[in-house]
């Protein structure tokens, strides 16, 4: 009641009605601060539209959706040069066109503003609609990626600890250097994993996909450009990981790609077809083990369940002094006779027993060397 009376009050509402007349007509300056941002992102528009021509951190397409996922690049990257420097720009702009000035009284209220239909469908349709734009665009290339047929060639790539090797039809094995194509031959690439998660990425052909245990991921492209392009793992995957930038795609004309297959078949005529990790489960060669490793193996992958302490201290298994030279200890926890050869045995298989789980070398990330270095440091164990 008393504000609606007091005439200090209604000068007050007098003078904030007044600046909104002022401000919600746009001035001259307005259209100046528009016409220099338009030209702001008019330069970044340009750039990105180069891009790769002009510039180096982004090579040349390789192949073949790779133009395509460039354009989609180039057409987002614009857009939103365009959006962030109007923003931003307005931002600026209305910050210091309509900041608190000295001659404010001290209870001065900003302009009130209410309601503006209009532009509130405006912004609420049209970046809904420009949204669906880019889904449906990037659908499109995801499907010629991962959903369209091609009846060309089938390889295979299967990520290791720490590299790359890649199994193509009539070729048996794994041919472990280097992934060799030939130039405008459609390629339908099956990526796994041998061990932990990878993934695959060649920079030059715009492909990247994950590499996953367990799983066969799929990625459909056409080599266009003959040349040599790096074959970089993008997921962490270990101690090696930064060692899995080392191998190369090969894009040659068909008369060498055939020379270098043939090499392969040859070279791999007698070799298994079964996977490098189903080898793993063969005959252990504990001779030549290697006690430094071994006991540099143990600390990283058995002590946070083994104690170097007698059989009864627990952690989570067993303590591990003396598994094969305690006397009160003759068997392993499996009843088998605690001799090296045994104790090999329960690091390939695993063993769940009484005390709990014992993990089994695939478990444990172990390969049948890791196995006779460990067998041979537990065997210094007294
Ligand atoms: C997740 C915990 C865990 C890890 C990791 C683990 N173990 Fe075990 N281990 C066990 C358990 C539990 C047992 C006992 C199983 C039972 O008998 O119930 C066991 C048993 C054993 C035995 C048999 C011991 C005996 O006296 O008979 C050996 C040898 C052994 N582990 C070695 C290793 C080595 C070497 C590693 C590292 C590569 C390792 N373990 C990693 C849990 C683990
Ligand atoms: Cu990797």
């Amino acid at each position: 009641m008393r504000s609606l009376s007091d005439p200090k009050g209604r000068k007050h509402r007098k003078r904030s009605g007044a600046s909104v007349e002022q401000s919600t007509k746009p001035d001259r300056g307005f259209w100046i601060v528009t016409a220099i941002l338009g030209l702001i992102s008019l330069g970044g528009i340009l750039y990105f539209w180069m891009i790769p021509t002009v510039e180096p951190w982004l090579p040349p397409e390789g192949g073949h959706p790779g133009d395509q996922v460039d354009w989609l690049f180039r057409f987002m990257a614009s857009s939103a040069a365009l959006l962030y420097t109007y923003v931003v720009g307005y931002i600026i702009y209305f910050a210091i066109r309509f900041r608190r000035r000295r001659s404010d009284p001290d209870d001065a209220l900003g302009v009130n503003l209410h309601d503006n239909p209009k532009l509130e469908a405006a912004w609420t349709i049209v970046p809904t609609l420009f949204v669906i734009l880019l889904s449906v665009l990037s659908i499109r290339i995801w499907y010629v990626l991962q959903v369209q047929p091609t009846n060309g060639l089938v390889v295979e790539s299967i990520g290791r600890q720490w590299y790359f090797t890649f199994r193509y039809p009539d070729v048996n094995g794994e041919v472990t250097d280097q992934m060799h194509l030939p130039v405008n031959v459609p390629v339908t690439l099956n990526l796994t994993s041998g061990d932990v998660i990878h993934s695959f990425w060649v920079p030059d052909m715009r492909l990247k996909e994950d590499m996953i245990p367990g799983i066969i991921n799929t990625i459909r492209f056409t080599p266009t450009r003959i040349g040599t392009y790096q074959i970089i793992c993008t997921e962490f995957c270990g101690t090696g990981h930064s060692e899995m930038n080392k191998q190369v795609m090969v894009v040659q004309p068909m008369a060498a790609y055939q020379k270098w297959y043939h090499g392969w078949q040859l070279r791999n005529a007698h070799v298994t077809n079964a996977l490098a990790t189903a080898t793993l489960g063969g005959k252990i060669q504990l001779a030549g083990g290697n006690v430094a490793a071994g006991k540099a193996l143990f600390n990283e992958k058995c002590s946070a369940c083994h104690a170097l302490g007698p059989f009864n201290q627990r952690i989570v298994g067993p303590g591990l002094l003396g598994v094969l030279h305690d006397p009160s200890h003759p068997n392993l926890v499996n009843g088998d006779l605690a001799v090296p050869a045994n104790v090999a045995e329960i690091l390939q298989n695993g063993y769940t027993g009484s005390i709990g789980h014992m993990p089994n070398q695939a478990q444990n990330g172990l390969s049948n060397k890791d196995i006779a270095n460990l067998v041979a440091y537990l065997n210094t164990l007294k």
